[in-house]
């Protein structure tokens, strides 16, 4: 199969490793030059429980008029792993170039906002949304650490969203790239309720992401300090009654879980807090910007989703 995969960042590296070890061709896109000499020359190399592995890939700079002018294989998955900011005309242009009728690519961002995006404007392409729950950390540009399995889930195609005339076929299809995923190791599950398992990431980022990110603390910091936790839960609070009302299903504790992920990441730095931190524009616009946009549609008010919003915003532009 060939695969490529947009975005060289934690993520993407691992999958892309992952793909490349079991035999598919990959061809992974960044956005620096820099990142793609390296990786060029060097290859991913994939650390697992004090393993190493060295991955040769191929890897392009994303819009060089080089690299669009080349030939670029044609791809059959297309693993899009950037961040919210960089779903632009920038990436639309790579899109419409690598891809042919029948791709699909399959959207692992953060936050909400971004799939009717992609859908309105490159109405030809099949999107799937998908959510990883696969800890990994980028050490370098070319060095990935596997740190927690987890688990891929990819919205299963329905008659919805899915060019004219081609349903079946992309059924077929998307069973057969899950096969794929799980022989290179992927945990990989089709969802019919892709929604609710959106919104539970959404509630999670909304607490952890912008809280760590301002009080500049690592996940697992968060809820030790009495007055960071009442500021989780309040914000919790507010982000899990919008939801509900959006279509979030209450067969979960889903405050354990937000407590369940500060523990288990408890010594990363969230991507909000990095971004912070590197002087980058962040998500929240598509975090707690998203679920303030979903509190408007439902007519409800969102005050602390729209202060925090502004406050990451006044600290990163
Ligand atoms: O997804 C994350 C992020 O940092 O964006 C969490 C779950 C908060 C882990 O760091």
């Amino acid at each position: 199969m060939n695969v490529s995969v947009i975005g060289g960042g934690a993520i993407g590296l691992l999958y892309a490793a992952r793909l490349a070890m079991s035999g598919n061709r990959v061809q992974v896109w960044t956005r620096t030059e820099d990142q793609a000499l390296a990786l060029q020359a060097k290859g991913i190399v994939l650390l697992e429980r004090h393993v190493s592995a060295v991955v040769h890939v191929e890897a392009r700079t994303a819009l060089t008029a080089e690299s669009l002018g080349a030939k670029t294989m044609d791809s059959d998955l297309i693993l899009l792993t950037v961040k919210q900011p960089h779903i632009n005309e920038d990436l639309m242009m790579l899109l419409q170039h690598i891809a042919k009728p029948g791709t699909m690519v399959l959207c692992l961002q953060n936050g909400i906002g971004h799939m009717d995006k992609l859908r309105s404007r490159l109405p030809q392409l099949s999107f799937a949304a998908a959510v990883t729950t696969e800890g990994a950390l980028r050490e370098d540009s070319c060095t990935v650490n596997h740190t927690g399995h987890g688990e891929l889930w990819i919205e299963k195609m329905g008659e919805t969203h899915i060019p004219s005339g081609m349903a079946e076929n992309l059924a077929i299809k998307q069973k057969m790239f899950v096969q794929h995923l799980e022989s290179a190791g992927i945990k990989a599950f089709l969802s019919n309720e892709m929604n609710n398992r959106i919104y539970q990431k959404l509630l999670i980022n909304s607490v952890i992401n912008p809280l760590t990110a301002l009080y500049g603390v690592k996940n697992g910091e968060l809820p030790s300090d009495p007055l960071r936790r009442s500021l989780m839960f309040a914000v919790y609070k507010e982000s899990s009654l919008i939801l509900a009302a959006a279509g979030l299903a209450g067969d979960t504790d889903h405050w354990e879980r937000v407590l369940a992920v500060c523990a288990s990441t408890a010594d990363n730095e969230s991507s909000m807090l990095r971004d912070v931190r590197a002087g980058r524009r962040t998500e929240i616009d598509w975090i707690n910007g998203g679920i303030s946009a979903l509190a408007s549609e439902h007519e409800m008010a969102a005050p602390l989703n729209d202060s925090v919003t502004a406050l990451i915003n006044a600290l990163s532009t």
